[in-house]
């Protein structure tokens, strides 16, 4: 029992270090046992789970899945040093389990990453915290027993490897670039955005500052511009790459342009506006003599694919930089398509590869039971509600209609019965860009319902019926009850 326990505590520690020194490596990377395992994790995991994780938990979902894939590693990790304790106690011999164990470590994780260098160095850790008990056992530091030695030499071995491989990781894990904003014409058009965000307390600007991120890994891919290509392939007389270098110095333009994702709740936060420098999609359909092919695979480095029709990709264009910065590595970097007006996810990160095709294909979320490439829907959010001066209430949020435009947003505040215009923010240019709106009030002084509803550029009223995101994105009005 004693020593049972002795064993469990060992090799989780050794777990823990193995981890630690792969992390010191590799940095938070797929290649890092961590993201590999929430990799695997997501494929193997079945649809209807995944949708509950995005549209149920929203970004705890994404927490949970690297939580899981942690413990989920350590535990792997521990596993072998375990089986190389119980080798070595079986040959009587205190040198062989961390020997054992490292090799273990080294060989399973390279199998599983391809990451020699990070798994040498879990491996190495892993060993060490192994070999700290049979050390320890033998300092002799008077009061303490000889158990007690083991466990502080073990522990404090695997809070060692922690302690260094912890600051080591994150210093590996890339930055995004965050420099000074130099082109005259990016810094005017921001510049613009931030003139006509509406002045209301707490809500966010034109332009988001922060830009909501969804990725069916945990993990994202690392690409070198320099390395990038974007292959088209499929049904093409000739495949041909285009490299970096070739996309940039095509004729260039910088657009607004929305996101928003088909799997947020109504009322949620996975919508977002940015600048983008881009270029258009046509001359490389052009180059590749697609006419009357039916689709496109689009392709990227995470694994990620969705298919589109040739026809609608016309409009489509590569973006490579975002807010006058190269692309951030979580939204794409160096490359990703935009799709204006279309939901989220046909907005393909770490694009790699076109593939033409004759006959059409469902794309990674399709094949999970999403309708998730089509326009997106109408939506004018209440994401903010402020106590004024003199009994005033002002609300506020972001419209959006993909490329349909927004012309006015409409506010009730007794539950739909009558209705008022709310304030809207100048539009900026762009063809697939959101709108402000605000609204003050005096309050009735009683619980009342306020209700918002967008207005679409050819007079459309948004649907009012309602519908959960799953499979074709939230529909209906936002309501909030508020307390008078
Ligand atoms: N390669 C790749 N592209 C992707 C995804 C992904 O997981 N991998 N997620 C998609 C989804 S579901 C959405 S909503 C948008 C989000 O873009 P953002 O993370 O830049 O906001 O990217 C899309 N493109
Ligand atoms: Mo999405």
């Amino acid at each position: 029992m004693q020593r049972l326990r002795s064993w469990l505590l060992q090799s989780v520690a050794a777990g823990i270090a193995g981890v630690a020194g792969a992390y010191a490596v590799a940095g938070f990377m797929p290649a890092f046992i961590t993201g590999t395992l929430a990799a695997y994790l997501a494929r193997v995991t079945p649809g209807v789970v995944v949708t509950f994780a995005i549209t149920v938990l929203g970004d705890l979902g994404k927490l949970l899945s690297v939580v899981g894939a942690l413990v989920l590693s350590v535990l792997l990790f521990a596993s072998l040093a375990l089986l190389a304790l119980a080798i070595g106690d079986a040959v009587r011999s205190t040198v062989l389990a961390p020997v054992v164990a490292a090799a273990a470590v080294f060989g399973v994780g390279t199998l599983l990453t391809g990451a020699p260098l990070a798994s040498l160095v879990g491996g190495a850790a892993a060993g060490l915290v192994l070999a700290a008990a049979p050390i320890a056992d033998r300092v002799d530091v008077g009061e303490v027993s000889p158990a007690r030695r083991r466990t502080l030499g073990t522990i404090g071995a695997a809070l060692a490897a922690v302690g260094i491989g912890y600051p080591l990781g994150v210093a590996r894990t890339p930055r995004d670039e965050n420099g000074e904003v130099t082109d005259p014409e990016v810094s005017a058009l921001l510049r613009e955005a931030g003139d006509k965000s509406l002045a209301v307390e707490g809500l966010e600007p034109l332009v988001s500052d922060e830009f909501y991120q969804v990725d069916i890994n945990a993990a994202d891919p690392t690409i070198d511009a320099d390395d990038w290509t974007l292959s088209v392939t499929g049904a093409v007389e000739t495949p041909f790459a285009v490299t970096y270098d070739e996309l940039t110095s095509m004729e260039s333009r910088e657009v607004f342009n929305t996101l928003r994702c088909v799997g947020e709740s109504l009322n949620g936060t996975k919508m977002d506006n940015a600048l983008w420098t881009v270029v258009p999609m046509t001359p490389i359909l052009e180059r590749a003599g697609v006419d009357d092919q039916c689709c496109v695979m689009l392709r990227a480095a995470d694994g990620f694919y969705e298919e589109f029709p040739v026809a609608a990709l016309k409009r489509g264009l590569l973006a490579y930089r975002m807010n006058g910065r190269p692309l951030p590595r979580g939204h794409g970097h160096p490359v990703r398509a935009l799709i204006p007006g279309h939901w989220g996810e046909i907005n393909v990160k770490w694009a790699t590869e076109m593939e033409i095709l004759d006959r059409p294909a469902e794309g990674y979320w399709e094949m999970r039971g999403w309708h998730g490439t089509g326009p997106v829907n109408t939506v004018a959010k209440l994401h903010v509600t402020n106590r004024l001066e003199g009994n005033r209430i002002q609300v506020a949020g972001h419209a959006y209609a993909g490329t349909r435009g927004i012309s006015a947003v409409e506010v009730s505040t007794d539950g739909g019965r009558t209705w008022s215009d709310a304030t809207l923010s100048e539009p900026l240019p762009g063809a697939d860009v959101w709108r402000q709106w605000a609204y003050e009030y005096d309050s009735p002084g009683e619980r009342h319902e306020v209700v918002v509803r967008a207005i679409e550029a050819d007079g459309t009223v948004q649907s009012a019926e309602q519908a959960g995101p799953f499979p074709n994105g939230p529909s209906g009005w936002v309501r909030r009850e508020l307390q008078g």
